[in-house]
């Protein structure tokens, strides 16, 4: 029977692109987000391949998420894979002058999202004994930036409640893998300048980014090793970045 993964963020980025390469792994995929519309293209485009489910809601919205996984159908209920990548930054400012509209959308999508979506799916994991969890920090979770106060707190605890699963599901012999991306050019500086394309096409000027199958593939690595193997915890930069501040740009 073909594995299930239950993605978070599927609608664009680096969710859609593990959609599309566990699709092309046979493994049946419970897409999630907010634009129901994208949702559905991609199911359309993937259903020959695997069985698609949508689940349309906001990670911040706890009764939305308890109400949506509460819906599986229950040939969709033993979720083997959780990808926990919902998420985004909101603003680049100095603490001084940071939004608290943007702080609350942080805090409650990147850490209290991810924690409606675990506590929804661990339950059955726990009792089937196996599963697989990755969480999507950053390298903002391994490193603060000047103005990234926040986003990089919100990825932070993302590290934290990584580590922290991967001790307390361990009798439950269920793997729990960190993945923290460096820069990735996808809708997430769009987002974070609030629709200022041109701004968000600055950041991946001068240097060749990650694009978000670079992640989908180290996702795909992780997920796919020997039931004895966990892969703990992964950085992936572009070549051109050494740290979260440090990047080699052709000028
Ligand atoms: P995108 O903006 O392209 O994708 C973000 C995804 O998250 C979308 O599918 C969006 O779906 C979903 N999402 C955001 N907020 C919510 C919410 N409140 N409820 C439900 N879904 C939500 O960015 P990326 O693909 O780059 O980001 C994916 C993850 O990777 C994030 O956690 C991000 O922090 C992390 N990351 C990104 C890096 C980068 O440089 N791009 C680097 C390191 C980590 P919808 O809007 O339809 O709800
Ligand atoms: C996204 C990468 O450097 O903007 O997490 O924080 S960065």
């Amino acid at each position: 029977m073909a594995k299930i993964a239950l993605i978070t963020g599927a609608t664009s980025g680096i969710g859609k692109a593990t959609a599309l390469l566990f699709a092309q792994h046979g493994v049946d995929l419970i897409l999630c987000g907010r634009r129901e519309d994208r949702l559905q293209e991609l199911q359309k485009e993937l259903v020959a391949q695997v069985r698609v489910h949508t689940l349309t809601f906001d990670v911040r919205d706890r009764r939305a998420v308890e109400a949506a996984i509460g819906s599986l159908p229950a040939d969709w209920q033993e979720v083997d894979m959780l990808i926990n990548n919902a998420g985004n930054a909101h603003g680049l400012a100095p603490i001084q002058e940071g939004a608290v509209d943007d702080w609350d959308a942080m805090m409650d999508g990147n850490v209290k999202g991810l924690l409606y979506v675990s506590k929804a799916i661990i339950p059955g994991m726990v009792s089937r004994r196996r599963g697989h969890i990755v969480n999507i920090g950053s390298v903002a979770a391994k490193e603060v930036y000047p103005n990234g106060n926040v986003y990089c707190a919100s990825k932070h605890a993302v590290d934290a409640l990584t580590q922290g699963m991967r001790l307390d599901l361990n009798p439950f012999g269920i793997k729990v893998t960190g993945v923290h991306p460096g820069l990735v050019e996808t809708e997430f500086s769009v987002v974070r300048f609030k629709g200022d394309a041109q701004r968000a096409d600055n950041v991946y000027k001068g240097f060749q980014p990650l694009v978000a199958e670079d992640i989908a593939d180290v996702i795909w690595y992780a997920v796919s090793r020997p039931l004895h193997v966990v892969i703990g915890d992964l950085v992936i930069l572009p070549t051109a970045q050494a740290s979260a501040t440090l990047v080699h740009k052709q000028v």
